[in-house]
């Protein structure tokens, strides 16, 4: 998190969650109230959003990280000043729901996320017998994994953009504003180095 020239603070959001759950839909969804075709992410997206919070205006940077197997073990190098962490669910893949449960909790587990808001997105609800927001926050355990945070569960479609203004507006709400000025800016150098570093290897 931090602040740019013009003052206005930058608030950090990271997008997580497994494979196909729709991130980059989301993200793009967000940004450009658009349904963009989207191919599986290699490492992240980043977008800037426009927000007012507290009267301010406020800038959200959007993180959306790859979610397949081998991006994974990356996506703890995202976590440092996040203000908010938004963990998207394939809600119609019941199949994959205890795998996308045990990644939350191992996200969940990082230093640097201590205390953060989690907004679960229960994704793809316009596919028929998706998984509810209630069904998906009783399988989580959320009220006990996230009883030192605020959470909540946002049932809504990426495809079809229900919901997701009702994301954008909890997200804006729940997100803690920067009180470090200096850390996000060498956050992103990080992990533009980082990125760039194991791409060599
Ligand atoms: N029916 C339906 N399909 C969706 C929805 N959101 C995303 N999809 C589809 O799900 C597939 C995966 O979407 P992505 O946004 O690429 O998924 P991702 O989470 O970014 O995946 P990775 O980049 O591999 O981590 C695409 O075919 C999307 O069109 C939704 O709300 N409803
Ligand atoms: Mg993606």
């Amino acid at each position: 998190m931090g602040q740019r020239g013009s003052k206005q603070p930058e608030v950090r959001v990271l997008l997580l969650g497994l494979d196909n759950a729709g991130k980059s839909t989301l993200l793009y969804k967000l940004k450009y109230n658009a349904c963009v075709s989207t191919v599986p992410t290699i490492g992240f997206n980043v977008e800037m959003l426009e927000a007012r919070k507290n009267r301010k205006s406020i800038a959200l940077t959007v993180w959306d990280v790859g979610g397949q197997g081998q991006m994974r073990q990356h996506w703890n190098s995202f976590h440092q000043d996040t203000a908010a962490v938004l963990f998207v669910v394939d809600s119609s893949d019941r199949q994959r729901l205890e795998e996308a449960r045990r990644e939350l909790e191992n996200t969940l587990r990082s230093d640097h996320l201590k205390g953060r808001p989690l907004i679960v997105l229960a994704n793809k609800q316009d596919v028929r017998d998706a998984l509810t927001g209630t069904e998906i926050k009783d399988q989580f355990n959320l009220r006990k994994t996230c009883a030192d945070r605020d959470w909540f569960v946002q049932p809504c479609s990426a495809s079809t953009g229900v919901g997701v203004e009702e994301v954008f507006r909890r997200v804006v709400q729940m997100a803690k504003l920067p009180s470090d000025s200096g850390a996000m800016t060498e956050t992103i150098k990080e992990t533009v180095h980082y990125l760039k570093a194991s791409r060599r290897h």
